[in-house]
């Protein structure tokens, strides 16, 4: 088995040590941050998704492969910033009202960082009044949202109403994202972009704000 495979092996199963040790392994045998990220991390997780939504493994054990999603993922955070670069725009993110999953959220942050944006991360759960009112208060470029429940999606919806009212809406962009959400999704709310993972958000938003 290869070292992205045990990685992957060892987050499905939850074990947030073997995770950290093994991501540790990885770094050290200078292994491409991208691949530990997509063919072990994500690879793992990808595998804990289709087992719960078959009804295999219950809630417990996807927060256990969570946990330990978390304890690779803060290895290569680092990794993924570089220090001293430029700002070259102000991003707000976070994951809708009513959802919880921040972990494609906190990667698509972390790429942005790394891209040089400023990011203010909102968390999870985040009401649409406090997005706007980020935005406004920051004089952000951009609001970036993320969702991973179709029962959450329509908050994107929610927060580009509210800009409309608070006159926000044109003046700063909307990219958003997530698992169900998708490019048609995107146009009919009116949103001005769907970006289907953290490097495709970061070259959306650098053709946004460098026409803006
Ligand atoms: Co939940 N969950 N979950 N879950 N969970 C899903 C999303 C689900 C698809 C599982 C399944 O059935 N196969 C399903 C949703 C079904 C649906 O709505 N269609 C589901 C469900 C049902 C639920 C609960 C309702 C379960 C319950 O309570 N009965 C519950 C809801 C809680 C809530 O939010 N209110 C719930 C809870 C949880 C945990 C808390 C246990 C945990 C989250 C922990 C955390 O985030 N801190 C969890 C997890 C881990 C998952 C799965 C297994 C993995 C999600 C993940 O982190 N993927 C997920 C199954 C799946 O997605 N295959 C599932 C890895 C991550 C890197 O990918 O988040 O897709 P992702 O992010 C990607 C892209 O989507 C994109 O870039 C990222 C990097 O590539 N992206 C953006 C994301 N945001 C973006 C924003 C952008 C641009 C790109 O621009 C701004």
């Amino acid at each position: 088995m290869s070292i992205l495979e045990e990685i992957s092996s060892e987050l499905q199963t939850g074990n947030h040590e073997a995770v950290g040790r093994l991501t540790s392994q990885a770094i050290e045998d200078k292994v491409a941050v991208r691949s530990i990220l997509d063919d072990g991390l994500i690879a793992g997780m990808s595998v804990v998704g289709g087992k719960f939504k078959k009804h295999q493994i219950f809630l417990p054990h996807v927060l256990l492969a969570a946990r330990a999603m978390y304890a690779g993922m803060d290895l290569l955070k680092p990794l993924m910033i570089k220090n001293d670069i430029k700002t070259i725009g102000k991003v707000v993110i976070g994951s809708v009202k009513g959802d919880l999953h921040d972990i494609g959220k906190n990667l698509v942050g972390i790429m942005l960082k790394g891209a040089g944006f400023d990011v203010i991360d909102l968390g999870s759960d985040v009401l649409p009044e406090k997005f706007v009112e980020t935005a406004k208060s920051e004089n952000a470029d951009a609001i970036g949202m993320s969702a991973l429940l179709t029962t959450t999606m329509s908050g994107m919806k929610d927060v580009i109403d509210l800009m409309k009212t608070e006159g926000l809406y044109g003046k700063v962009k909307v990219v958003i994202g997530g698992a169900p959400v998708t490019k048609e999704f995107a146009e009919e709310i009116g949103a001005d972009s769907y970006a289907f993972d953290g490097i495709n958000a970061v070259e959306t938003l650098k053709s946004f704000i460098g026409t803006k």
